[in-house]
């Protein structure tokens, strides 16, 4: 490993493909050297509770408490609360898992004592055993909305544009289960949000060496962290190398709504079209062998590429691809 004893390495991740690899940078380095920001974008008020599911998510796959079928919510769960809920015909579309629960209860009253979301979630990533620091991207409430296009046939008579309809994106991505055609997405309160006090020192230490962007959904789950004020622009400004893990696979997304949102974005999903999202973020790009062939038209816009296995189907994977993309973003020349 070229990382040197004093270089640190800063990984922004999202939901359950991000925290994959987050994994696997979580075997690699020791905590001294590794840092994790999650967005927090995806948080949202349901009965009466904050739920954070991305930094959930990595709260239980960097314990091994998380579920290894769906990758969210813990393993070994019980339904009773979820039960009762339907039983007294509370919202149900939101699965809630007994233990899982205990989280969000505690979380809640945390904040309403006035404790800060990420020591809230350093707290819980203790009591999990987990050694690494997990950073909540920001401790202001910032809430990612899908902007879709309503499919009925009614049409404004004045624009005759489709109707659009905002849907927080846990209301589109659950309960409507990502069939609404998107049309946009913004993400309100991110102008007055702060990146959190953790990340900007993180993002600023003159020892910060390389930033992993995971391979989570560009638009919904990397953006809002990318688009807090000043961390765009401190990106570019770090010396660190910046390199992102294409969460597109062979013109799919490993997980989630990313190739379906592209489609209806009219973005070719492609390893080279998250290469143009990122833009000039970039200092390299790592793509699946399954791709290999776009790999000489992403270096002909100037970026080094990494070709390798980027499907994270088991530990040892995880842990080797987070090496790669590593030895990868380290290697790479000031002039490239
Ligand atoms: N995803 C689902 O598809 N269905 C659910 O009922 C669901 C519940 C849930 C509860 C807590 C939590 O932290 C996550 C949960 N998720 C559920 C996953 C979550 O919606 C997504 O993983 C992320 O928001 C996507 O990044």
């Amino acid at each position: 490993m070229s990382l040197k004893p004093e270089q640190t390495v800063l990984a922004l991740s999202g939901g359950v493909g991000g925290a994959k690899l987050a994994l696997g940078l979580t075997r690699l380095l020791p905590p001294e050297q590794l840092s994790i920001v999650i967005n927090s974008g995806d948080d949202f008020d349901h009965l009466g509770l904050h739920i954070s599911p991305d930094i959930d998510t990595h709260l239980y796959a960097l314990s091994g408490r998380d579920n290894p079928q769906t990758g969210w919510g813990q393993r070994d769960e019980t339904w009773s609360f979820m039960e009762s809920i339907r039983e007294l015909k509370g919202e149900d579309w939101f699965q809630l898992g007994d233990r899982d629960l205990a989280l969000h209860v505690l979380r809640t009253q945390h904040l309403k004592q006035g404790r800060s979301l990420t020591e809230i979630t350093q707290s819980f990533a203790e009591a999990f055993g987990i050694e690494h620091t997990l950073i909540p991207m920001s401790d202001d409430p910032v809430r990612t909305i899908v902007k879709t296009k309503v499919k009925t046939p009614v049409t404004n008579t004045k624009t005759g544009m489709a109707e659009v309809e905002d849907l927080p994106f846990q209301r589109y991505f659950v309960e409507q289960r990502c069939q609404p055609e998107v049309a946009g997405f913004c993400f309100e309160g991110i102008e007055s949000a702060a990146a959190s006090p953790d990340f900007v020192k993180r993002l600023n230490d003159s020892n910060l060496a390389a930033v992993v962007i995971c391979p989570s959904n560009p638009y919904v789950s990397i953006d809002p962290i990318l688009l807090l004020p000043a961390v765009r622009q401190a990106l570019i400004n770090s010396p660190a190398k910046v390199i992102a893990v294409s969460p597109i696979v062979g013109g799919v997304a490993v997980k989630g709504p990313a190739a379906k949102m592209m489609a209806e974005l009219e973005i070719p999903a492609s390893p080279l079209s998250i290469a143009a999202h990122y833009h000039d973020l970039l200092d390299g790009l790592v793509i699946d062998q399954l791709d290999r062939s776009q790999g000489q038209a992403i270096r002909a816009t100037g970026l080094p590429v990494l070709v390798t296995d980027t499907m994270m189907v088991n530990l040892d994977i995880k842990q080797s691809l987070a090496e790669a993309a590593l030895e990868f973003a380290l290697n790479l020349n000031s002039d490239d």
